[in-house]
């Protein structure tokens, strides 16, 4: 093998990359990791958008690896804001002196393999030169060796803004376009704007009603209803916060036998929503509302398995919209019909209220989709038209794969990730790739990851990799290998697992289905406890699966 610049090649420094380089940086193997951004958070560096908050609780959301960490750190409310995750962030960066190792404003734009010398060639751009508004004006490339990478580049941070036509025309017009995931650091002022927002999934419905608070007209454009329930955000007091850290390893250890790794505040689900008379239902889901979150979506264990369930408890959730939202048309416009909890649920605070708001419309582009911006605003396919002066692209991101798809990655024989992929993504675990030998992904497609509470799915995911490099060293390998056949069976399993719910019966971006022309195939698994166990096993029969040499 030659000579690397470093052993590991860290792919972003948001929570995966950060605990990857602390984590294999203590295992003794040499770290470099780069950054598009600035600075360290991923998500939480991009998501800008006024209202960006997380739905799962902060006791919750926040590292386990550490308890002095752990016990360093106070969360002040039940659902973190965006500037205090990237406080957080900063804090973990400082405490474990992170930074030193990483390069910011680099973006990696392709990564070669070469099977002779063993090691991963990485082109990147740093930035050179940068406009007044952020604009990347001139790079230099920089090239890098190392003998594994690990793509830490996040599940949901390549941003869709959708094909339309005339956004060009729209901004020489004086229009401001924005999308939720990559808001501008100074903010916007929203004051006397009118202001359109497409798409309601959970970045819509958080922004829309801090803009309606401040714009002087919002038109929001719907193409598909989602079910939202409420936060109930507040403060933490000093009890709540107590009960968890006195004992925070043993908290931690619970919410990862959790299907999903959160939701410890949750009462045990109901077997079932057909068990339970309607008087009885209604009661349950009563409670569940009140305690907000997610306690809805999981009131009963058949909420994802039984159609009839599914919809008793989608039913209560659209009585619910129509006892909020004033004008009956309006209400029904936001009642959705999908399944409910096969898009992740939204978590509001004000959402279908806002809709009450004289100044706030509701247009439905599901029949009627947008033909184009122009200079004045958007036009419909049916030549209605709206004057608006800033378009909120909430429209999402190209899940999963579209951090990893963007990169030119070159495994054996030159074959792209993007070719292996063509058909869909095809992984072992979520974290390798058959022809992409040493390339790790953390949370990649596969894994349980945004299905499950990310940052203990972040955890469990470097803790392996880290495992699994130290085994190799340990055992004079340097070259691993996902096997085709053990991909296959792994893929046949995410989708088997999948096909046993209702979670493949909507358009969601665990489909691929926000990206026109992307593969319908289902990317995360669900179940993070049995997930974990498989890759214990794996581990524990020398990587059983992978071809190792
Ligand atoms: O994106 P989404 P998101 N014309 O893909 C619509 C996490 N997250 O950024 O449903 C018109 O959910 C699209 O419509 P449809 C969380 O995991 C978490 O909101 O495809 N509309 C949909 O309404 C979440 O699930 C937090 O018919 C178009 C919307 O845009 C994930 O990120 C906060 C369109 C996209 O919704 C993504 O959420 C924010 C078009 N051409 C995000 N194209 C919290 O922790 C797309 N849409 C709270």
């Amino acid at each position: 093998m030659e000579d690397a610049d470093c052993d590991v090649l860290v792919v972003g420094a948001g929570f995966a990359g950060m605990y990857a380089v602390h984590r294999l940086r203590s295992d003794g193997f040499s770290v470099t990791a780069v950054e598009a951004a600035a600075d360290v958070g991923g998500t939480w560096w991009w998501n800008r958008y006024p209202g960006a908050r997380c739905d799962v609780e902060s006791l919750e959301y926040s590292y386990g690896f550490d308890d002095e960490l752990q016990q360093s750190w106070r969360w002040s409310e039940r659902y973190a804001a965006q500037p205090e995750l990237l406080d957080y962030a900063n804090h973990v960066a400082d405490r474990f002196d992170l930074r030193r190792d990483v390069s910011f404003d680099t973006r990696v734009t392709a990564a070669t393999w070469g099977e002779v010398e063993r090691t991963w060639t990485v082109t990147t751009q740093r930035v050179a030169q940068r406009s007044v508004h952020g604009d990347v004006l001139a790079h230099e490339v920089v090239t890098r060796r190392a003998r594994f990478v690990v793509m830490a580049t996040g599940c949901l941070s390549a941003a869709n803004v959708p094909d339309i036509a005339g956004i060009d025309a729209f901004e020489a017009g004086g229009g401001t376009v924005l999308h939720t995931g990559r808001w501008p650091h100074d903010g916007v002022d929203m004051t006397g704007r009118r202001v359109a927002v497409i798409g309601t999934g959970s970045s819509g419905v958080q922004a829309i009603p801090q803009i309606a608070a401040d714009a002087t007209q919002l038109t929001v454009f719907q193409r598909t209803a989602t079910y939202a329930a409420p936060a109930h955000n507040a403060p933490l007091d000093d009890d709540a916060v107590a009960a968890v850290t006195a004992d925070y390893p043993g908290f931690r250890a619970a919410l990862r036998k959790r299907t999903t790794a959160f939701g410890a505040s949750y009462p045990p689900a109901h077997p079932s929503a057909l068990a339970v008379s309607e008087d009885e239902r209604d009661a349950i889901l009563e409670e569940r509302w009140r305690q907000g979150g997610f306690a809805v979506a999981t009131a009963f264990a058949d909420l994802l398995v039984d159609a009839e369930a599914n919809e008793r408890v989608a039913d209560f959730v659209r009585r619910k919209i129509r006892s909020i939202v004033e004008d009956p048309v309006v209400a029904d416009a936001l009642c959705p019909t999908q399944t409910i909890a096969c898009k992740r649920m939204c978590v509001d605070t004000g959402y279908y209220e806002t809709f009450n708001r004289s100044h706030v419309e509701l247009v439905s582009v599901a029949d009627d989709p947008i033909a184009e911006l122009t200079a004045s605003g958007i036009t419909l396919t049916s030549g209605a038209s709206y004057d608006v002066d800033t378009v909120v692209f909430a429209t999402g991101y190209d899940a999963m794969t579209g951090s990893l798809d963007r990169i030119d990655i070159r495994g054996v024989d030159d074959v792209t990730l993007r070719d292996a992929w063509a058909a869909g993504p095809r992984t072992l675990l979520g974290l390798a790739v058959p022809g992409i030998p040493n390339l790790f992904t953390v949370t990649g497609p596969g894994s349980p990851s945004v299905l499950s509470n990310m940052i203990v799915a972040i955890e469990q995911h470097v803790e392996w990799i880290a495992g699994c490099l130290t085994w190799l060293r340990e055992h004079g390998r340097e070259r691993i290998e996902a096997t085709e056949a053990a991909a296959d069976r792994w893929v046949a399993h995410v989708n088997a697992i999948a096909d046993l719910t209702l979670s493949p019966s909507c358009n969601s971006w665990d489909l691929g289905a926000i990206v026109p022309g992307k593969p319908r195939v289902f990317m995360p698994v669900l179940g993070f406890p049995a997930y974990a166990a498989e890759c214990e096993r794996v581990a524990a029969t020398d990587y059983d699966g992978f071809d190792v040499r």
